[in-house]
């Protein structure tokens, strides 16, 4: 079986219409179709960072404020001067956008602009027949985040056909990666893994974009790598939606990726381990892993496995004591976080969990966040515990 399609939606700067690709998004992932979202008023740079680092097989913009022919234009130029132009570009944009900017749109390099009234399902045909068929031979990657992302590709690719790939192997592929500031890096420097999991909702999202933020101002230098999930749904497309929520993200120092599920529970995809090993002995600082929202049952990080440390996100109404009885990774993780902490229930929260982590007689770390308030006290609290363990 060969992978999904995975394409990027967005909707540029300066437009906030964002329920047409709500529904487009959906109605893609219900017809198979990975879709990574990008959210609303987002920059050419952004998108095509995202789409590059995301290795995606096309970008899907729909714009509605005007200056259209612009807009798309420059993610096709910029796709181009980054060596990417194996990443195509569609959208629409109802009656904003006329046959005549469409004809010039297309003339710049636009594979395909949809107007008002076209079915939904038109266009899920348009993208399983334009972009559905396998990729040409690759073309040389240009940078360190396409060789990166052209690797990351090839690993779930490999899985997705049942070819389990060795670790092995990807060490040697990975021997002379060279970063953009270009420190090669054989190993030698391992960064430091960082997993967070944690109920669906809790703001693991949220509180990793606040990390972010801290971790690149802390020191001007660091890179770091996300590697974010998000479930398959039934037909195997997948909503990978953790983008949208990221803003400090959104930066040229910090590699993105979103992976689904692909019919593996538990919260990570059958291909994470692999990829996890390949960004760990890349050239980042950090690497964050996010799970999709687990159960009550979900251990997703292995012992003794790349993670260096474990962040458990809760959130306030998880029910009563019992449900808290019954949650394995409270025994697991170094670190347990109270988020929404703004809530009412956040103070009888803390006081339930306390008790809970006091009977396991372990070095865990409780804390408190707002992660949706910038500059939290308790995300600094949890920014330097993290710190003193990576020492
Ligand atoms: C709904 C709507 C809103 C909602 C948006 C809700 C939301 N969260 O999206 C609200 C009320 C908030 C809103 C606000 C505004 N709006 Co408004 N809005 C519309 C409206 C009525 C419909 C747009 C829509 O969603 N259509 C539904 C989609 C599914 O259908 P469609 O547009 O025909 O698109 C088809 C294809 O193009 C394709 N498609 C679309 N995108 C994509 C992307 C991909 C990848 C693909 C494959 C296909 C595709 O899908 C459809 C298939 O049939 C249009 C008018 C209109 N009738 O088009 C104005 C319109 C777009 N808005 C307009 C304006 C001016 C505004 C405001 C600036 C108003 C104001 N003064 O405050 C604000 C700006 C908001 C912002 N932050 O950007 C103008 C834009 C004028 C222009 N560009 O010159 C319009 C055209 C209305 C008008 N005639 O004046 N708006
Ligand atoms: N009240 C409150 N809301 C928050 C806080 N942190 C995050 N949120 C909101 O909670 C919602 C979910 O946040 P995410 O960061 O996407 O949560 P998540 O755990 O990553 O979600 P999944 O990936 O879907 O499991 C968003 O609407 C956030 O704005 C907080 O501290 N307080
Ligand atoms: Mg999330």
């Amino acid at each position: 079986m060969s992978s999904p399609i995975r394409i990027l939606t967005a909707v540029p700067i300066c437009d906030g219409h964002d329920s047409a690709i709500n529904t487009i998004n959906l109605e893609f992932i219900r017809h198979g179709i990975e879709v990574i979202y990008l959210g609303y008023h987002r920059p050419v740079a952004d998108i095509v960072r995202a789409a590059i680092q995301e290795d995606v097989r096309a970008i899907g913009i729909s714009s509605y404020n005007g200056g259209h022919v612009e807009f798309f234009a420059a993610v096709v130029d910029l796709l181009r001067k980054q060596g990417a132009d194996d990443i195509k570009v569609f959208g629409g944009g109802g009656g904003t956008i006329t046959h005549d900017d469409a004809t010039a749109m297309r003339r710049k390099g636009v594979d395909e602009i949809f107007f008002a009234g076209t079915s939904l399902d038109d266009m899920v045909q348009f993208v399983h027949r334009r972009y559905g068929k396998p990729r040409a031979k690759r073309p040389r990657p240009k940078s360190f985040d396409q060789e990166l992302a052209h690797k990351l590709t090839q690993i779930e690719d490999g899985y997705a056909k049942g070819k389990r790939r060795t670790l092995n192997r990807q060490k040697r592929q990975t021997s002379n990666i060279k970063s953009a500031d270009g420190r090669i890096r054989h190993g030698e420097h391992r960064p430091f893994v960082i997993g967070f999991t944690g109920p669906g909702g809790a703001g693991k999202t949220t509180l990793i974009d606040e990390l972010v933020l801290r971790f690149l101002n802390r020191n001007p230098k660091d890179r770091i790598a996300i590697l974010s999930h998000d479930p398959s749904v039934i037909g195997e497309g997948a909503l990978l939606g953790d983008r949208a929520t990221m803003i400090n993200s959104q930066n040229d120092r910090v590699f993105m990726r979103s992976m689904a599920t692909r019919g593996q529970a538990g919260g990570l995809s059958p291909a994470t381990h692999d990829c996890l090993a390949l960004l760990a002995q890349s050239n980042f600082d950090y690497v964050i892993i996010e799970t999709v929202g687990t159960g009550q049952e979900a251990m997703p990080f292995q012992k003794n496995g790349i993670v260096d440390s474990t962040v458990l996100v809760m959130n306030p109404d998880y029910g009563s004591r019992l449900q808290l009885q019954k949650i394995v990774m409270l025994d697991l993780a170094d670190i347990v976080v109270v988020n929404k902490s703004d809530l009412q229930r956040a103070r009888t929260a803390h006081t339930e969990i306390e008790q809970r982590l006091e009977q396991n007689h372990r070095d865990q770390q409780l804390v408190d966040t707002v992660a949706k308030r910038h500059r939290d006290s308790g995300v600094d609290r949890l920014f330097e515990l993290i710190s003193k363990r990576t020492r």
